[in-house]
């Protein structure tokens, strides 16, 4: 059965839900409901990704998130803390957390393979060039696959270095960072590639703004974040059925639904 992560920003400017759960309570509680709809993990981020976001410091960071996760472990929870940063996936930990997700896949922090290897939790290793603020300038690739696959493989061999069991690596391929609607294409449909990497593999497209740019209007104009459901959907089916580990959404109830119509599918297909 294919892992759902339920997306919860902490921030004020995320691209997707920002400034809806920037307050404790209210984040807690759509956490609390994200998991009652069938998520495995509650992802808590509390520094924004956007393309041209620009950073906060590691207390902001830590002060947006930590409450929010010891709420959502008291509350029985399981959580993933969305941090490029040692400092607060450490705290994160202490606070109950159980996965580390870095979307700088140990590039941004050098300390973040020890702090990992010594929690001995899973970590998720994202495929990033560069943070926000530069990332546009990073989308520059001869084949997107094959690079997106061998930067991975660097980031695997260098959490094994640090001490990181094999089996606590994920990897992704990190669609809409330093990559075009064209690269995020191109990735989605060779996500086999990436798979053969041997790991499992997550898979975040939920809202991003290549699935805008399709869905455009006859102005131009791309569909907005809140009206980008149907085509995530479509995306966490087309991964699943891939063969991912697990997708990263912020609308868990639907791909709840849709994985468990993949599911009966199959069951069917083996009848
Ligand atoms: N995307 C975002 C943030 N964190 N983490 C992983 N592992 N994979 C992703 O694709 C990913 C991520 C940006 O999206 P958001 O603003 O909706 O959180």
């Amino acid at each position: 059965m294919p892992r759902i992560l339920g997306v919860l920003n902490v921030t004020p400017d995320s691209f997707s839900d920002g400034g809806r759960y920037a307050d404790r309570d209210a984040a807690v509680a759509h956490g609390i409901r994200m998991r009652a709809q069938g998520a495995d993990y509650v992802d808590v981020g509390g520094e924004s990704t956007r393309p041209g976001a620009e950073r906060v410091d590691a207390a902001t960071e830590a002060a947006r998130v930590v409450p929010v996760i010891l709420d959502l472990v008291a509350a029985g929870v399981p959580v993933s803390v969305d941090t490029t940063r040692a400092a607060v996936a450490a705290q994160a930990l202490d606070a109950g957390a159980s996965i580390v997700n870095d979307v700088s896949g140990g590039l941004a922090d050098p300390v973040m393979g020890k702090v990992v290897a010594e929690a001995g939790c899973p970590w998720v290793l994202m495929h990033w060039r560069g943070h926000s603020r530069d990332m546009r300038q990073l989308a520059v690739y001869a084949d997107v696959v094959a690079e997106v696959r061998a930067e991975l493989a660097q980031r695997v061999d260098e959490a094994l270095a640090a001490g990181v069991a094999p089996e606590k690596i994920i990897v992704d391929p990190g669609l809409g960072f330093a990559k075009t609607a064209e690269h995020n294409w191109r990735l989605s449909a060779h996500l086999g590639e990436i798979i053969s990497l041997g790991y499992p593999v997550l898979f975040g497209a939920s809202r991003k703004s290549y699935l805008g740019r399709l869905l455009a209007d006859p102005h131009g104009d791309p569909r907005p974040v809140d009206q980008r459901e149907a085509a995530t959907l479509a995306t966490t089916v087309l991964a699943v059925q891939a063969g991912v580990w697990g997708v990263r959404v912020h609308d868990v109830q639907g791909s709840v639904d849709a994985i468990r119509v993949w599911e009966a599918t199959c069951r069917a297909r083996s009848r």
